[in-house]
């Protein structure tokens, strides 16, 4: 296999502003991005500095105006020769995110697909940006809305799913005729840089503006706060944590931009005494122990019903002693290293505090180390039983820490289950369809996704993606998440030769 960096013409130092095809020259600082693998560092990128990322801002709006005007089944044309480009790319892109944040291969893989599915899915869409059309209550007047491209927007992505997050908003904005300034994670540098080439060449080959798709590696402070206060982005898209959701909409919202917020998850899966054992074991798995327990919607909370407490936990603790955790490229590896130092440390914090608050780790929580794992990044995913009122509880810690609860009535199990701050992805187990159907009412999950006898995360394209209160109230990906990229226009026209005027008032001169 060639080296990498080379893959993607990546050189060992990169600026990390441009377009994929043209870059500049950046006065920023240097980031490393070093592989949580083994600590090898993969490359360097020369940040962006304020005033680069003003340069890029000038070139998305001034694109923009070009764009905008492209036929919208066009600009699909375009992302459906995107996706093309990806797909031939799969194997080296994947790779090259499994280096970079420590994704399992068929993960990878999986991440690479599901933007190349949102690209298909953005094609179709770039055909169907429908407004409706109203009867106006004034004769001989016509009235219907349309959609218009909104501006140069803002997407922020996080270093868990580096590309399929961007293509949610990226190529839903593309085809919306939107420009669009992407701000990647500093631990998924070069993921960002190899995806901006591959992209950055097929508009680049169609003779497109520069600008169309902006890359802005840069730190919060330089580049990040400029980015969401920036007046010409009129919509920034952000995912990550809920403190740095928190402090982008407080910025967006005082100029009065449009935010859309995809934070912190506290997912929970109710396991009620007439659920399928065996499938909720394999579902708990994958949700609480996939991407090492790192995406907003893993499993933290097993919300169990006192008779299948113990028979639910053996059997976790059973499927959890048979993970190999190791090299997240090698065949077998259901479990790769967190993202860094810093996570296995939260991690350590948040199982010390399970412990003071009267909580029992039942199985795992251990740093590994000797031979890959002396890097440090490697540890045991983790069952604890807690108490539901342990403060604990109430946080989202971004590492493989699976608490159970044990509930007595359903009843109990929802408030339990809604009782966090976060409002992202819940789930059932159940065969008793009263029980499901309750979960799914208004009496159930208060959060944006909720699921029967399947897990929380690994969540399709086509449903919007998203979450209530901390979880920010933002939609993305499939079904109409594309309406927020746009701009909404009601228009009516007036095709008699009298003035009438709405709610029947009379006004005018005899
Ligand atoms: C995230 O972790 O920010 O539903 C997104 C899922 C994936 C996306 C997760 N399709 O788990």
């Amino acid at each position: 296999m060639k080296d990498i960096l080379q893959e993607f013409d990546l050189l060992k130092e990169n600026p990390g502003a441009g377009t994929g095809t043209t870059w500049l020259e950046c006065g920023g600082e240097i980031l490393e991005s070093v592989s949580p693998i083994d600590g090898q560092i993969l490359g360097r990128v020369r940040q962006a500095s304020g005033a680069n990322y003003d340069e890029v801002a000038v070139r998305a709006s001034t694109a923009f105006e070009e764009w905008r005007m492209v036929p919208a089944p066009k600009r699909g044309d375009i992302v459906r020769q995107i996706g093309n480009a990806v797909r031939t790319r799969k194997q080296e892109l994947s790779t090259m995110l499994s280096l970079e944040v420590g994704k399992i291969r068929p993960e990878a893989e999986g991440e690479v697909q599901e933007m190349i599915d949102m690209c298909d899915f953005a094609v179709g869409q770039s055909r169907m940006l429908y407004g409706l059309s109203m009867h106006s209550e004034r004769p001989r007047h016509r009235m219907y809305e349309q959609y218009h491209p909104l501006g140069p927007i803002g997407v922020i992505t996080a270093f868990n799913f580096p590309v399929a997050v961007w293509a949610w908003n990226a190529m839903i904005g593309l085809i919306a005729g939107d420009t669009v300034v992407w701000k990647p994670s500093s631990k998924a540098a070069l993921t960002a840089l190899a995806t901006a080439k591959i992209i950055g060449h097929v508009l680049h080959e169609n003779d497109l503006p520069e600008g169309i798709l902006n890359v802005v590696i840069g730190s919060r402070d330089e580049v990040g706060e400029k980015l969401i206060a920036d007046r010409r982005l009129p919509l920034i898209s952000a995912t990550g944590s809920v403190a740095m959701g928190r402090r982008v909409g407080q910025v967006v919202a005082s100029r009065l931009g449009k935010s859309l917020l995809e934070l912190g998850g506290n997912n929970a899966v109710i396991v009620s005494s007439k659920a399928d054992l065996d499938l909720a074991v394999r579902a708990i798995l994958f949700g609480a122990v996939g991407t090492a327990g790192q995406r907003c919607t893993s499993i933290r909370r097993i919300i169990a019903h006192k008779e299948i407490f113990n028979p639910l936990t053996e059997a976790l603790i059973e499927a959890y002693k048979q993970l190999v955790i190791g090299n997240p490229l090698e065949n077998g590896v259901l479990v790769g290293p967190l993202i860094d130092a810093e996570a296995v440390e939260n991690m350590q914090r948040a199982l010390e505090e399970i412990k003071s608050q009267g909580g029992r780790v039942l199985y795992g929580g251990e740093i590994l180390s000797g031979g890959i794992y002396d890097v440090g990044t490697y540890v045991t995913p983790c069952i604890c039983e807690v108490s539901n009122d342990c403060p604990i509880v109430q946080e989202e810690t971004f590492a493989p820490i699976l608490y159970m609860i044990p509930y007595e009535t359903l009843e109990e199990a929802i408030q339990y289950h809604n009782d966090v701050p976060q409002g992202l992805s819940s789930a059932i187990f159940t065969t008793d369809l009263r029980e499901s159907e309750i979960f799914l009412s208004h009496l159930g999950s208060d959060c944006g996704i909720a699921n029967v006898n399947i897990g929380t995360s690994g969540a399709e394209i086509g449903g919007a993606f998203g979450g209530e209160k901390d979880t920010g109230g933002g939609r993305e990906s499939g079904s109409d998440a594309w309406k927020i990229y746009m701009r909404r226009q009601t228009c009516t026209i007036n095709w008699s030769r009298e003035m009438p005027l709405a709610q029947g008032i009379e006004f005018g001169i005899e």
